[in-house]
């Protein structure tokens, strides 16, 4: 038996709640930095002052708020994820391990437990990177793993990273304070949606993460020749859209056929001028490589590289292959894992244990203190989308495991 017990009504508020904020009908558009994302980390500040935690905001943009232990002494126990979305995304992405942290504060809040440790519940910010394509940006802050190239992203319209920290209350000119050392946290938990098929599909109710995945992202720009669409020979065009749709097919292939890695997806492709009567004089397209073996990674980079170079022979265009951000896996150490499990039983939940195909804020966060995860079902597996669905029960089952690893880990370190 649990020791205390989470209220399931009051957490599944708080998330319909702040799922209105940000919604319409594609989806959520609480893209990091947004007025949408403002009036989401809004909410989480005023739900965290609700149940009695002292907020601030760090110099990256991180909610950060704080309960003090009975032995302030110790590091604290951070509980969060992020509160940011993919444009057109889901209610649950993020947003449950936020909402779910202040509903274990409230509880102890309501219990009257205090525990050893100070607690800190975190919203991270930016963690899909859809602004600047660097994502993790706030746990990546936290965590001392920020690049100068994040520094320096300009994004898509011409916007630099600076005043929309601005405009969420961080500092890009003293984002160094938001770095943590090794030691400041004895544990980061994060509980979120898989946001893949195989709890749902196997009926288990909780999920252990054993592994983070790698990701690597690269943008690939083509340099045809723009012509008339009704002049021009088929023999002698040079289509830049032609050549980003073959490599299109053949970055597919790669993970599909070839098994290279995991998981290859080219998500965004764009035709200069992208006019019909016009032959694209050049294209981009945008994509990522996944797996939990960075060897698999590199051979992915390898063969990008191979088929790029192929095609400015075949296609006559030229082509550059621009790296945007290679993020490395994190396994989850056993005893980590270990503790999820006995929390999951100690609230009389089966379990299964399963890697992350999806990044997450504790991949970084593991760079400075011990991190462990739990899952809930995803209906159909479906993620990034305005289907996105956990039922209420998953949602509060998810919670009362996180309450749970929280006291135990209370006990133990
Ligand atoms: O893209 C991801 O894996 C995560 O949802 N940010
Ligand atoms: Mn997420
Ligand atoms: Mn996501």
């Amino acid at each position: 038996m649990p020791r205390y017990s989470i209220n399931e009504t009051r957490i599944n508020q708080t998330m319909q709640e702040l799922g209105e904020l940000g919604d319409s009908p594609e989806g959520m558009l609480r893209v990091a930095y947004s007025p949408e994302d403002i009036a989401g980390r809004d909410y989480a500040i005023k739900m965290m002052q609700e149940a009695g935690l002292e907020t601030h905001i760090d110099t990256a943009g991180n909610i950060i708020g704080r309960r003090p232990g009975s032995d302030d002494s110790l590091p604290a126990i951070a509980m969060g994820s992020h509160t940011d979305t993919v444009p057109k995304g889901g209610k649950y992405d993020g947003a449950l391990g936020v909402m779910a942290a202040i509903e274990v504060i409230r509880t102890l809040e309501e219990q009257g437990h205090n525990t050893r440790h100070p607690l800190e519940v975190i919203d991270f910010t930016n963690e899909e990177g859809t602004r600047f394509h660097r994502w993790l940006v706030g746990s990546r802050s936290m965590s001392g793993l920020l690049e100068q190239e994040d520094l320096d992203a300009v994004d898509d319209d011409g916007l630099s990273l600076g005043p929309c920290l601005a405009d969420i209350g961080g500092d890009i000119s003293r984002i160094e304070e938001a770095v943590r050392k090794p030691g400041e946290l004895a544990a980061y938990f994060e509980l979120h949606i898989e946001q893949g098929p195989y709890l749902d599909r196997s009926g288990t109710p909780i999920g252990v993460v054993t592994g983070i995945t790698g990701r690597a992202v690269f943008e690939v720009e083509i340099e045809g020749k723009a012509n008339h669409a009704g002049t021009t020979p088929m023999s002698t065009r040079r289509d830049a859209l032609v050549s980003a749709s073959k490599l299109v097919l053949a970055i597919q292939k790669m993970a599909a056929e070839q098994e290279i890695c995991r998981v290859s997806t080219v998500g965004s492709i764009k035709a200069v001028p992208n006019a019909v009567n016009v032959i694209p004089g050049s294209a981009s397209i945008g994509l990522e490589f996944r797996d939990t073996d960075m060897e698999a990674l590199a051979s992915a980079e390898q063969e990008l590289q191979r088929i790029t170079d192929q095609a400015v022979i075949d296609d006559a265009v030229d082509i550059d292959v621009i790296r945007h951000r290679f993020t490395t896996s994190v396994p989850i150490t056993p005893d980590m894992q270990a503790m999820v499990a006995e929390a999951a039983e100690n609230c009389g939940f089966e379990w299964e244990s399963l890697p992350s195909g999806a990044g997450h804020d504790a991949q970084a966060v593991a760079n400075i203190a011990p991190v462990a995860m739990i899952f809930v079902p995803s209906l159909d597996g479906i993620s990034h989308s305005k289907e996105e669905y956990s039922t209420p029960q998953a949602c509060a089952n998810g919670a009362q495991v996180l309450l749970e690893l929280l006291l135990l880990a209370d006990d133990r370190f």
